[in-house]
This record gives C-alpha cells, sequence and structure tokens, in this order.
C-alpha cells in the first residue's frame, strides 16, 4: 500500500492488434499468479480481447508472463508471502490500472476465501467461486457434512471433529483397522497418519492434532478407513449463476510422487460407462451442495474393490484442466470468464463431447536422478515439441532464469488422440523431441512411467511411483526418429568395421 508508485507502473506496448473486442462486462483482467498458468490466462484473455495485467514480483521482473501482459505492476520483494500472496498490493495493482476483474490461477491467493472477499468488496469481479463455497469446501468436515445430505458415498468413517481417545478408539472399531486421522484443514496429502492398532491412537491423534494447527491453524480432525491401494479420480465441474451445473467428464490421476501429481489423462482409464456417468452425477450433486459458481473440481477415490467415495473438492481451475479441455474441445479460462460475468453456461449436460483420449504430464525443474531435488537456475536451451495433437503450455523460454522462490514446475506437456494407446505412443515422441538445457527435469522420469506396463493396461494405484521407480531406470529419451538415425548410424559403422 504506497509502495507501488506512479514510476513503478510498467507499461509494455506490443503491436499486438486486437481483433476481437471484450463482449461482457470484464475488459481487463489482472492475474494473480506467474509462470505457465499466468501465460495460459493471458492467452484466453487476448483472444476473447481482454486486456491483461501481470502482477510480478522482483525475481519475475523478466518472467515470460509480464512479457505477454498489456500492463505490469511490481507487488514487492521474491518471497511470494510479500508478494503474490500479498493482497493489499494485488487490490492495490488492480486500483491502478483499472481492472475490473482478477483471476488467481491455482496456488497462492486462489483458495482464499479472505482474498475473494477482498476482491469484491473492492467492487472488482473476482473469477471464481464464492467465498462462502471455499469456506465449506477448505473444512474437509465441513464438506463432508454438505455433501452426505446429497446421498454421496463417503469413505466409512466421521462427520464430526474427533478429539478424544476413548470415542476414537470406539469409532475405529466400527470402522476397522487402519484407519487414517485426517486434517480438516488439510487436503493435498497435508496432515495425515494412518493407525493401525488401537495401542497406536493415543500418540497419533495427539500428534495429528498439533501437526494440523501448527500447519493450517486449525487443531480439528476426522477419522476415515484407509484404503491403502486406491486410484485418484476427479471430475471437472463447472456452474453458471443461472443454476446450471455441469460436469466436464473426470481425469485420472494417480500417477503420483509424495502428493505432487506427475501425469494425469482423461478419460480415466479404470471406470466403466455406468461408473462414468454416476461419477459425473456425483460431482455435479457436490457442487450444488455448497451452491458453486465457476469452475472446480470434486476429487473420489477408487478402492480396488470397486468402491467410489467422496474426498474432497478443489475451488479453483486446476493444473490438468488441459487434459478436459483436450477431451471436450472446451476453454476452461473463457468459461470461468463467462459465468464470472453473469453470463450462461453456452452448454447443457448433454453437448459435452468426450473425444479421443489425453494426457498431460508435467515438466518440473527437479533431477530425478538426485531424489527430485529442485533443479533451478538459467535455461540455457529451451525449445518445446511440435506436432499433431501436441499442446505445450509453459511459462518460459529460452535464456530466462528460473527462480528458486517458487514452484518448479516449468511446463506442462499434453498430447491428445483418438485413443489411448496412440495418446501415449504421441506423447513419448513429444518428450524426447523436446529440448531443455541448463537443467535436469522430470521429463525422463515421465518417460520412464508411460513406458512401464503398468501405465500401458491402466491397472496403477497412487503407490505406482513407490512400487516401480528407481533411479537406474532414467535412460536417455530418443525419438523414434533419432532411434532409427542411431541404428543407422550403428549399422553403417558396423559395415564399416566388416569391411563392407
Ligand atoms: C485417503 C487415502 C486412503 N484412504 N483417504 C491424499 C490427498 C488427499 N486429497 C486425500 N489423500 C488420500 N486420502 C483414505 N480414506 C489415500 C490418499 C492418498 C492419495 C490420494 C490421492 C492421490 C494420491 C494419494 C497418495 C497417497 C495417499
Amino acid at each position: 500500500m504506497g509502495q507501488i508508485r506512479e514510476k513503478d507502473r510498467l507499461f509494455i506496448t506490443f503491436a499486438r492488434q486486437v481483433l476481437s473486442k471484450p463482449v461482457g462486462r470484464i475488459k481487463k483482467v489482472l492475474i494473480a499468479n506467474r509462470g505457465e498458468i499466468a501465460c495460459r490466462i493471458t492467452r484466453t484473455c487476448h483472444r476473447l480481447g481482454i486486456g491483461v495485467v501481470a502482477v510480478y514480483s522482483e525475481a519475475d521482473r523478466w518472467a515470460l508472463h509480464v512479457e505477454m501482459a498489456d500492463e505490469a505492476v511490481c507487488i514487492g520483494p521474491p518471497p511470494s508471502t510479500q508478494s503474490y500472496l500479498n493482497i493489499p498490493a494485488i487490490l492495490e495493482a488492480a486500483r491502478i490500472t483499472g481492472a475490473d476483474a482478477i483471476h488467481p490461477g491455482y496456488g497462492f491467493l486462489s483458495e482464499n476465501p479472505v482474498f475473494a472477499r477482498a476482491v469484491r468488496d473492492a467492487g472488482l469481479i473476482f473469477i471464481g467461486p464464492s467465498a462462502e463455497s471455499m469456506e465449506i469446501m477448505g473444512s474437509k468436515i465441513a464438506a463432508k457434512r454438505a455433501v452426505a445430505a446429497y446421498g454421496i458415498p463417503l469413505v466409512p468413517g466421521t462427520i464430526e471433529p474427533v478429539d478424544n481417545v476413548e470415542e476414537a478408539v470406539k469409532i475405529a472399531a466400527e470402522i476397522g483397522y487402519p484407519v487414517l486421522i485426517k486434517a480438516s484443514a488439510g487436503g493435498g496429502g497435508k496432515g495425515m497418519r494412518v493407525v493401525w492398532d488401537e495401542g497406536e491412537f493415543e500418540e497419533n491423534l495427539a500428534r495429528a492434532q498439533s501437526e494440523a494447527l501448527s500447519a493450517f491453524g486449525d487443531k480439528s480432525v476426522f477419522l476415515e478407513k484407509f484404503l491403502p491401494e486406491s486410484k485418484h479420480i476427479e471430475v471437472q465441474v463447472i456452474a453458471d449463476v443461472h443454476g446450471h451445473t455441469i460436469h466436464l467428464w473426470e481425469r485420472e490421476c494417480s500417477i503420483q510422487r509424495r502428493h505432487q501429481k506427475v501425469i494425469e489423462e482423461a478419460p480415466s482409464p479404470s471406470l466403466n460407462e455406468e461408473q462414468r456417468i454416476t461419477l459425473g452425477r456425483y460431482a455435479v450433486n457436490v457442487a450444488r451442495a455448497c451452491n458453486y459458481l465457476g469452475a472446480g473440481t470434486v476429487e473420489f477415490i477408487y478402492d480396488l474393490q470397486g468402491g467410489l467415495y467422496f474426498l474432497e473438492m478443489n475451488t479453483r481451475l486446476q493444473v490438468e484442466h488441459p487434459v478436459t479441455e483436450m477431451i471436450t474441445g472446451l476453454d476452461l479460462v473463457e468459461l470461468q470468464i463467462r459465468v464470472a460475468e453473469g453470463e450462461p453456461l453456452p452448454l447443457t449436460q448433454e453437448k459435452v463431447q468426450r473425444k479421443g483420449h489425453a494426457i498431460e504430464v508435467r515438466v518440473y525443474a527437479e533431477d530425478p536422478a538426485n531424489n527430485f531435488s529442485p533443479d533451478t537456475g538459467r535455461l540455457t536451451i529451451y525449445q518445446p515439441p511440435l506436432g499433431e495433437g501436441i499442446r505445450v503450455d509453459d511459462g518460459y523460454t529460452a535464456d530466462r532464469d528460473i527462480p528458486i522462490y517458487y514452484d518448479p514446475m516449468i511446463a506442462k506437456l499434453i498430447a491428445w488422440a483418438p485413443d489411448r494407446n496412440t495418446c501415449i505412443d504421441r506423447m513419448l515422441e513429444a518428450i524426447a523431441q523436446y529440448r531443455i538445457g541448463g537443467i535436469e527435469t522430470t521429463l525422463p522420469f515421465c518417460a520412464f512411467a508411460l513406458n512401464h506396463p503398468d501405465f500401458r493396461n491402466g491397472s496403477f494405484t497412487t503407490k505406482f511411483v513407490e512400487k516401480h521407480f528407481k533411479p537406474e531406470n532414467l535412460f536417455p529419451v530418443l525419438s523414434a526418429s533419432e532411434a532409427a538415425a542411431a541404428a543407422g548410424t550403428a549399422a553403417f559403422l558396423y559395415r564399416e568395421w566388416m569391411g563392407q
């Protein structure tokens, strides 16, 4: 506040021809984010003729998202607590640039009800759900209680906070061991503890509560039956203010490493048609249960016995949304903008198509041969792949620096094909074509996973990486054409050597 002076305003002018004029109330969007998602939101805004204000930290002065925007405002020093999480600075940036709306992207302030409320109190459109929906879904207990009334299956457990050991032991005996203690304010795998028998309860309950208190400022925990080998399937939903809520099918997100997703795909290879339709109906009801507006994702757990249960709802646009866009032909950011303006959804449930198969792999600046330690620095070479059905959502170009302060994900590589096998083949070829220099990335690790028989046959669970990955599995990736060239060279040298 007051820290943004006139001279800090940076206007980057492009010879960009605005071919379309904005048709709705939103003429200028401030994107409260960075990296690939800020770039991806910018592309849609520009296509719709909407102006873009970037915000950036001092570490991102030369970032691609700043260069792509029409205007950019520095909002503080590198640490995100002082920049991308700095609510007063972001609101001030919106005020001085005259933005009508704020898109929060994912991470940072995207699921923060205090931010959503502050944006609306400042007279701006928040491109996302209401603060009240965020509050309900931010509390796993409140979320389960809200959806229970809609007949959505929940993992056996409690929908009340548990803080008494005797009571917990009694409930656990009914559920059956192993039991999971989860933090109500947690999510994404944080604040979970497995209890294998009665004797372990006292210690684990106390630990879970104190961890929850220090991590989330709320000590409430609840119990669920622990499903050790399961799949993670989520459903994309979107709702408008006119009472229409639709789902855009599911995404399979079981390939993850330490709660960080690595590969996502749509549709899920594990569901049959009946399950798929049931899951979509559950997801729409979850959204209705919290009076949802905008794009959201409902997470389910699928155990190997075939049970499908609601886990939680994420009230943001997710990293993996492109696989849904590839099979439905929709632009989720455009839909988010339209419904935030008060427009009705442009299609009904019956009109949502599901065509072909899409896979996304996340490209992290991490070294898979060195326990995935972050490998930031300068991207000396950066050449993304091209090709039929290939999409790259990235936040960098060659010769830019990857700052150490933020998430190390630098790009997402997405492949689409008419069927899953062709999609996997296209993805492997695209990975082989990707040229990245100066840093190590998780691409070789992704190639390993895609090549694994359990990935091909769809039988993987969230234990896949733990079960199958060893650094010895990493090998240099060659594209089919390079492999053919290498084989040709080898044959030539062999004939030379044989004197033929
Ligand atoms: C579970 C579970 C097993 N049983 N709940 C982790 C993220 C959060 N959204 C919920 N998570 C889990 N909840 C019960 N009752 C196993 C996980 C889990 C997991 C879920 C989705 C994706 C990856 C995961 C990795 C480990 C554990």
